[in-house]
């Protein structure tokens, strides 16, 4: 019966973790997934977390079943961290939310409702996260790519962008990404946003902003400029929100779901359907990391530690970008990838080859994606030099 299925490669990001892990060279560098890690090269359990799963855990005296739609306290709270505690959707009945098992259950659900509302396709910038054509695909959308990075400057095309988005229309989604874009670093200004979301208002298309990486840019508000211009502009909007990266949750998956409907009615009627969606899926979302978050959100207090740091995180991947320029300006490659100081997030998307990369890990033992995408967090004090080194005699060979 299952003879016709072929043999798939595995995951190409998730697998350069076991690649890494039975690299036996003492020097080798991990710059693969994306995954935050501290100067030490450790991936922590933030203090805030590790208290809340604590209390969670004493609070807890059963397992059974809690509401699909989320844990208490998870997605109303999800929603204050993203549009702001001022916003006044939550109030206004226009947001339907829903728990789901991290950035990319929310993904998964959200195509399912375009395919639903009868969008036939996802618009999405080049490059875009690897996963992110198989989630559309996979929800039978047509997936449609357009201008985004400009290689020559490492920033936005934003004529050629612009012009694509100009062009969408109510059949289309735009998928958008929340600050640090994946696998780039390149994120639109605060003024180009709001050009794009005064585009979308006009045309008519629907906004998709994948939001997995808040508070890592600039900071919590800072970072949810995107979310909230776009809230603001337009009638109909889906966020969907991983706790992944910025409450270190990862293999907890836990995120959220967030559309924002014209009116009360339809958001009520875009919230059943996202869990209609779920239940194909899923029927719920795991409930601990979702626990977690709801504690500290709930906790004046705890939420001020996980802010503080959360704040460090995004000063210490600021600082293994600079260590890195820094380090470049020093070799031949000179400032030609000074970009890497202004981006942000943990990625950015270096010129090289797929054999290249391939050279890098060989004969470097520097592991990176094929697209020649670095997380930079595996940048540190004491192997920057090496790997500035290494780079410079792939890229100038
Ligand atoms: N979207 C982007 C752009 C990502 O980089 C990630 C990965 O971390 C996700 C979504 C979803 O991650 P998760 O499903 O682990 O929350
Ligand atoms: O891009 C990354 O490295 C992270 C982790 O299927 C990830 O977003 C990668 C692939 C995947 C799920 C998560």
């Amino acid at each position: 019966l299952f003879a016709n299925l072929p043999l798939l490669p595995a995951d190409p990001i998730l697998d350069l973790g076991r690649v890494f892990a039975i690299d036996n060279r003492p020097h080798k560098i991990n710059l693969g997934i994306g995954v935050y890690l501290d100067e030490q090269g450790v991936t922590p359990i933030m203090a805030a977390v590790a208290e809340a799963e604590a209390r969670v855990e004493t609070a807890e005296d059963t397992k059974a079943y809690l509401p699909p739609r989320s844990v208490p306290g998870f997605a109303d709270n999800i929603a204050r961290l993203a549009l702001g505690q001022d916003s006044d959707l939550p109030g206004s009945g226009r947001l339907g939310v829903i728990q789901t098992p991290g950035g990319c259950g929310a993904l998964g659900v959200s195509g399912g409702l375009m395919r639903r509302s009868g969008i036939k396709t996802v618009v999405m910038g080049t490059p875009t996260w690897s996963n992110h054509r198989p989630v559309y695909t996979a929800a039978g959308l047509a997936v449609r790519m357009i201008p985004y990075l400009d290689r020559a400057t490492g920033g936005v095309d934003f004529a050629g962008y612009r012009a694509a988005v100009e062009q969408l229309g109510p059949d289309d989604v735009l998928l958008l990404h929340g600050a640090c874009h994946n696998p780039t670093g390149v994120d639109l200004s605060p003024e180009q946003i709001d050009i794009i979301a005064d585009i979308a208002a006009a045309r008519g298309f629907l906004p998709m902003i994948d939001t997995a990486y808040h508070g890592l840019a600039h900071g919590l508000d800072a970072d949810a400029y995107i979310l909230r211009s776009f809230a603001q502009r337009v009638p109909e909007l889906l966020i969907s929100y991983s706790c992944s990266k910025n409450f270190g949750l990862y293999r907890e998956r836990t995120g959220a779901l967030i559309a924002i409907g014209k009116s009360p009615d339809r958001a009520a009627v875009l919230e059943s359907h996202m869990l209609d969606l779920a239940r194909e899926f899923y029927s719920m979302a795991p409930a601990h990391g979702a626990l977690i978050v709801a504690d500290i959100l709930g906790s004046p207090e705890l939420e001020a530690n996980w802010r503080s740091e959360l704040a460090t995180m995004q000063r210490s991947i600021q600082a293994r970008r600079n260590l890195l320029a820094d380090a470049l300006e020093k070799t031949e490659v000179g400032d030609s990838l000074s970009y890497v100081r202004d981006q942000n997030g943990m990625f950015s998307l270096l010129p090289l080859s797929p054999e290249q990369t391939q050279r890098m890990r060989d004969t470097h033992a520097v592991h990176m994606a094929a697209s020649g995408r670095i997380n930079v967090c595996g940048i540190r004090a004491d192997n920057v030099d090496y790997l500035a080194g290494a780079l410079a005699s792939t890229m100038i060979e």
